[in-house]
């Protein structure tokens, strides 16, 4: 290994020993952009990978709320502003109880490659805590929303930070979350979240962004291996917004989705998933996706009995991982390859684990990594932040049309690094390479900072 990415590696696991996800992002960039530093012994005077890889700040909080029988609750809040470099902080804020600092900084350093990669002008930050929304009531909710951003809000802004939504973070949180920020701030802000509601500074196509854009970025990737989605059986963990977007536009170009889970258990349904009774379940009622069932009797049901969940055993052609991270493990992936899968499109950030991502290369597995297969909800965030600028709102099929385009430029940029160094299919290795092609330019244009 090139040996200051070897310094630079070495130095992160002494300073960040607990941080495994955090470590494991960093480690899967720099192993990947090795050609390009080799490139640029330089590099190491001025420091650029151990900047590039250190927060510019993390802010953590004591967020306390009461819930509706009177009992004090005590969770902890993070914010974590990564790279102001080509744009204010952007990026997700989640609430489930596994956030910790690890997850947070992970999530923020990814973030900024994915952010370059979109073209658009957005830095990288994310968010979020340790509260667990599950079962709990609206008010619970609200109030513990309005307990989080009563801190958050001194820390961001229109030209500064904007949040959105992530794991547990939807529409119903981003409007607690704007309400208090308006009410505190007493200024009508759009631009502070994105993710709103359409009625009050909301862009059309941002709920499907993610979903619609990692099929547009799937259907790009098998168009350059001479194959499209029609008549694929396609299977996608998770039933949140990411999955079920996934879904209807995987739908809509003649794909057979046969399964879909959440970490109870996944649905298989051999006829293919109804969407409408999905949507029901988990946009509507917010129930386990098992209820399923009641509406698709001869639907089967596996419950997860550790880590590997049932639904990597259940054979299809492609696999789209939008639950979580690290959700598919070495074990899973050649389950699927023995099955005789073909591609994996990562609609969660870093799904995959270290050792399976590695095995779904050398088996050449098409492999649409997350910070370019998924990009397409903080770009449509980023057109949402411009049409609160120009107080003006953009038509559904606009929108759509944008991030189609922006997904095939995206498509377009990580085949060109991968193609310049020579990296076959890794396009893993050539959306981290594009990524940081744009970012190092930037850090040297804007000296030590
Ligand atoms: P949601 O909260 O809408 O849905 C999350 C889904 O994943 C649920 O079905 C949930 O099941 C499941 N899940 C969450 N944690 C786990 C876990 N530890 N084990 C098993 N299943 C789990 O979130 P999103 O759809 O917004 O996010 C999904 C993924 O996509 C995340 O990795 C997120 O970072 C990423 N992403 C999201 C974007 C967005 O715009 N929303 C943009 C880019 C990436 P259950 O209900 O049982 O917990
Ligand atoms: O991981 C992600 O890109 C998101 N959760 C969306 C971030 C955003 O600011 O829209």
């Amino acid at each position: 290994m090139n040996k200051y990415i070897e310094k630079v590696l070495n130095g992160a696991k002494e300073k960040n020993v607990h941080e495994t996800e955090y470590l494991q992002a960093v480690e899967e960039v720099l192993t990947s952009i090795e050609p390009v530093i080799n490139e640029h012994p330089e590099f190491e005077k001025i420091a650029l990978l151990e900047r590039m890889i250190e927060p510019e700040r993390m802010i953590t909080f004591r967020v306390p709320y009461v819930d509706d029988k009177g009992q004090t609750h005590v969770h902890r809040g993070y914010r974590v502003q990564f790279s102001s470099l080509i744009g204010p902080y952007k990026g997700g804020l989640r609430f489930h109880k596994s956030v910790n600092q690890s997850i947070i900084k992970f999530l923020g350093f990814e973030q900024i490659f994915k952010n370059a990669l979109t073209g658009l002008p957005i830095g990288g930050g994310k968010g979020g805590s340790d509260f667990d929304p599950k079962g709990k009531s609206d008010g619970e909710i609200m109030r513990f929303c309005q307990s989080f951003m009563t801190e958050l809000q001194r820390h961001i802004g229109a030209d500064i930070d904007v949040p959105a939504g992530d794991i547990g973070v939807g529409e119903r949180e981003i409007g607690y979350l704007f309400g208090q920020y308006k009410r505190i701030k007493d200024i009508y802000e759009g631009g502070v979240l994105t993710g709103k509601g359409l009625s009050y500074g909301g862009s059309l196509v941002r709920k499907e962004a993610t979903g619609y854009g990692l099929i547009y970025f799937m259907r790009e990737m098998l168009k350059n291996n001479n194959q499209t989605l029609n008549g694929k059986t396609v299977t996608i963990s998770g039933s949140g917004n990411v999955a079920i977007y996934a879904c209807e536009k995987a739908l809509e170009y003649g794909a057979n989705v046969v399964a879909m889970s959440d970490s109870n258990g996944c649905i298989y349904d051999k006829n293919g998933i109804d969407l409408n009774t999905v949507k029901q379940i988990k946009e509507i009622e917010r129930a386990r996706i098992s209820e399923y069932l009641k509406f698709h009797p001869h639907a089967g049901y596996f419950e997860c009995e550790n880590e590997d969940s049932p639904i990597w055993n259940i054979k299809t052609d492609i696999a789209l991982p939008c639950a979580t991270q690290n959700e598919l493990s070495l074990n899973s992936a050649k389950k699927l390859v023995e099955n005789g899968l073909i591609a994996i499109g990562e609609g969660a950030n870093m799904p995959c684990t270290k050792e399976a991502s590695l095995y779904l290369i050398d088996k050449q597995i098409m492999l649409a990594p997350a910070k370019a297969a998924n990009a397409g909800g903080v770009a449509v965030s980023a057109i949402e932040m411009s049409q609160n600028s120009m107080r003006y709102y953009l038509p559904f099929e606009i929108v759509n049309q944008k991030l189609d385009k922006i997904m095939v430029n995206i498509f377009n940029t990580c085949k060109n690094a991968l193609d310049k160094y020579n990296l076959g299919n890794n396009y893993v290795a050539g959306a981290n390479i594009a990524a940081f092609n744009k970012l190092s330019d930037a850090m040297l244009a804007q000296g030590i900072v």
